[in-house]
C-alpha cells in the first residue's frame, strides 16, 4: 500500500519539529560541561570478571567471600558513577551486612555445597535493579519529579525471587521519564552516560542499568521492556539482556502499571555481561512459571532452523540500517554456517514496514473490557491533575519544566493524535504474526537487528523518534528475544543483534547467545586501552 499523504506529512512534521527542538535544546544545554573524550578507568580487580553464577560457586566454596565480591563492586560503582550517573540510589550499608550473613551461613551450613546451590543459586552475589521495580526502601520515582519522595514498601516479584535466592541488590538504576523513551534522562535524576562514549547515550528505559553492567559496577541485573527497554539499552552498551516470553516473568509492582492491553506486551528479564548468567537468572525470576519454559532442554543448534532479516524492508518513520550492521549481521550469519554447518536462510517480512504503526497501534488499545489505556498525561501529571503538554512546552523553552522535551513530545503525540485504530494496521499485525509463528515454529531463530545504528549522541533519539520500531514490533508479536553484543565497531562502539525464536522457546536464544559469546568475544571492558 502506498503510503497516504496525511502519513507522509506527519512524518516530515515530526522530523521538522524534532529538528527545531533538537537546536532548542543545544542551546539550551550549552552550559553543561563535554564530556566527549574523557574515558572510563579500566578493570583491574579480577573478581570484577568472573560471571555471576561462577562468582556463587566462588563463594559457596569459601574462596572468595560475599563480603569481599559485594566490596569489589560497591569498588568500582564508586570509580565509574561520577562518570556515568547510572546508579541513582545505593544501599551500600545495607548490603555490606547482608554479605556479612552470607558468610556466616556458609561458615554454619553443613548440608554441603550442593544444599547451597539448589536452595540459593545466586547467594552473595551482588545484583542492580531498574528504579521502576519496587525494590522495598527504595525510590520508586522513573524519574517523576513530582514522585520525588515514593518509596517502594515490597520487593517486585521478579526482585523478590532474585534476593530469595540469595542475590544482594546494591542499589537502583536510572531510567527515562516515566520509562516511555530511549534515553536515560529525567528532571529528577539528570542524564545518565555510555561508558564507551561519555558523550553518547547508554539507550532507555533501562539505561542506568545497561550503563552501569558496561562499565563493570554490576554484574546482574534487571529490566523490563515494552518497546526495546531492556533491548536497546543492552545493544548500545555491549551487555546481554533477554526479554521474556510476556505472561512468564511477572510485571506486577512496576511503576508506571500498564493499561490498556499494554501488559500482554510488557516482559521482564535478566540484563548481564556473561551469556551463561542469562538462563540461571530467567529461572530464578520466572519463579514457578519457568516450568512454562523448557529452560532444561538441552538444545542442539545444529539441529534448529536458522533465517536472517537484515532490516525492515524500508519503513518511512525509520533510519536505514547502518552498513557496521548490516555487515556485522552477515558476519553473524558466516560463522553460524561455518562453525554449525547449518544454512542460514535470508528471508523477507515486507509487513515489517508498518513495525512502529502496529506498535503505535496495539500500545493504544483498549482492554478487553473496552478501557482505553491511561493517557501520558495523566502519568506526567500529579494524582488528579493531568499534566497539559503544550504549557509544559513553553515552561521548557524557559527551561522550566519538570519533564524532559520526550515526555512532552509523547504528551503533544497523543494531544494531537489523529487517527482512530485503522483496520489497515491491524491487519498487517495479524498476517506478520501469522508469517512469523509459522516461519519459527518450535525450533526457528530470526537474526534481526537491534536499531539502524550504534548509540548515538545524546538528545539526538529526539531526531529518531521511530527507530525502536525495530524492538517494538517483537513487543506486540509476544516473541522472546534475547539481545546479544557483537564486539565494537570503528567508532568504538558495541555492535548487536537480536536473536528471536517462537513463542515460549526462549531457550533457544539463550543458547545462541552463549554460542555468539564465545564466536564474537562478548563484552567489552570499556576501559581497556
Ligand atoms: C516541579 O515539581 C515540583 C515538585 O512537584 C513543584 O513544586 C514545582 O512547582 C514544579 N515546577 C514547575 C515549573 O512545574
Ligand atoms: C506467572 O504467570 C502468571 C500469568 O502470566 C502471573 O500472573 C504470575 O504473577 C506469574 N508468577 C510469577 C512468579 O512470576
Ligand atoms: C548528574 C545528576 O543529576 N546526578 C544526580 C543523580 O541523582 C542523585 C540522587 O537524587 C543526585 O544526588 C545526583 O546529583
Amino acid at each position: 500500500m502506498a503510503l497516504s499523504g496525511l502519513e507522509r506529512a506527519q512524518v516530515w512534521l515530526s522530523k521538522a519539529v524534532t529538528g527545531v527542538l533538537l537546536i532548542l535544546l543545544r542551546f539550551l544545554s550549552r552550559g553543561s560541561p563535554a564530556e566527549t573524550g574523557k574515558k572510563l578507568p579500566p578493570v583491574r580487580d579480577p573478581l570484577l570478571l568472573v560471571p555471576a553464577t561462577q562468582l556463587a560457586k566462588k563463594i559457596r566454596r569459601k574462596e572468595v567471600s560475599s563480603v569481599e565480591v559485594v566490596q569489589a563492586y560497591i569498588n568500582r560503582i564508586q570509580e565509574v558513577n561520577p562518570f556515568l550517573n547510572a546508579v541513582v540510589k545505593d544501599r551500600f550499608a545495607s548490603a555490606l551486612q547482608e554479605a556479612a550473613q552470607v558468610d556466616k551461613l556458609i561458615e554454619e551450613e553443613t548440608g554441603g555445597e550442593e544444599v547451597l546451590e539448589d536452595r540459593l543459586p545466586l547467594l552473595g552475589v551482588p545484583l542492580s535493579v531498574k528504579e521502576s521495580f519496587s525494590l522495598q526502601g527504595m525510590p520508586l520515582t522513573t524519574g517523576v519529579v513530582s514522585r520525588r519522595g515514593v518509596v517502594a514498601s515490597v520487593d517486585a516479584p521478579p526482585v523478590a525471587l532474585l534476593k530469595r535466592a540469595g542475590a544482594i541488590p546494591l542499589g537502583v538504576t536510572n531510567t527515562s521519564e516515566l520509562c516511555m523513551w530511549f534515553e536515560a534522562h529525567n528532571h529528577l535524576y539528570g542524564l545518565t552516560r555510555n561508558p564507551y562514549d561519555l558523550g553518547r547515550i547508554p539507550g532507555g528505559s533501562s539505561g542506568g542499568e545497561a550503563s552501569i553492567l558496561a562499565a563493570a559496577g554490576a554484574v546482574i541485573g534487571v529490566g523490563s521492556d515494552i518497546g526495546g527497554s531492556i533491548r536497546m539499552p543492552c545493544f548500545f552498551n555491549g551487555i546481554f539482556g533477554h526479554k521474556t516470553t510476556p505472561g512468564v516473568v511477572s510485571s506486577d509492582s512496576q511503576y508506571p502499571p500498564t493499561s490498556g492491553r499494554q501488559g500482554e506486551y510488557l516482559s521482564s528479564g535478566p540484563m548481564c555481561r556473561y551469556a551463561q548468567d542469562l538462563l540461571p537468572l530467567l529461572r530464578v525470576m520466572a519463579g514457578a512459571n519457568a516450568s512454562m519454559l523448557s529452560l532444561d532442554t538441552k538444545v542442539d543448534l545444529k539441529k534448529l532452523r536458522f533465517f536472517s532479516i537484515p532490516h525492515d524492508g524500508g519503513c518511512v518513520w525509520t533510519n536505514p540500517v547502518s552498513r557496521e550492521l548490516l555487515d556485522v549481521q552477515r558476519r553473524v550469519v558466516q560463522r553460524l554456517e561455518a562453525d554449525l554447518g547449518v544454512k542460514v536462510q535470508q528471508v523477507a517480512l515486507p509487513r515489517l514496514r508498518y513495525s512502529f504503526q502496529i506498535w503505535d497501534t496495539y500500545m493504544s488499545l483498549p482492554d478487553k473490557d473496552g478501557k482505553p489505556p491511561l493517557p501520558f498525561s495523566e502519568l506526567m501529571g500529579e494524582p488528579g491533575r493531568p499534566a497539559w503538554p503544550f504549557w509544559e512546552l513553553l515552561k521548557w523553552m524557559l527551561g522550566r519544566s519538570n519533564h524532559t522535551m520526550a515526555a512532552i513530545s509523547l504528551g503533544l503525540l497523543e494531544a494531537t493524535r489523529w487517527s482512530k485504530t485503522s483496520a489497515f494496521v491491524v491487519q498487517q499485525k495479524e498476517e506478520l504474526q501469522r508469517e512469523l509463528d509459522q516461519l519459527l515454529g518450535p525450533d526457528g531463530v530470526l537474526l534481526y537487528p537491534s536499531h539502524p545504528r550504534v548509540a548515538p549522541p545524546h538528545h539526538h533519539p529526539l531526531l529518531r523518534p521511530f527507530d525502536f520500531a525495530y524492538t517494538g514490533i517483537l513487543n506486540i508479536l509476544g516473541l522472546p528475544v534475547t539481545q546479544c553484543p557483537l564486539g565494537l565497531g570503528p567508532e568504538g562502539l558495541p555492535l548487536g543483534l537480536q536473536v528471536v525464536a517462537g513463542r515460549l522457546q526462549d531457550h533457544l536464544t539463550l543458547a545462541v547467545a552463549v554460542h555468539l559469546e564465545k564466536a564474537f568475544g562478548g563484552w567489552r571492558d570499556p576501559g581497556a586501552e
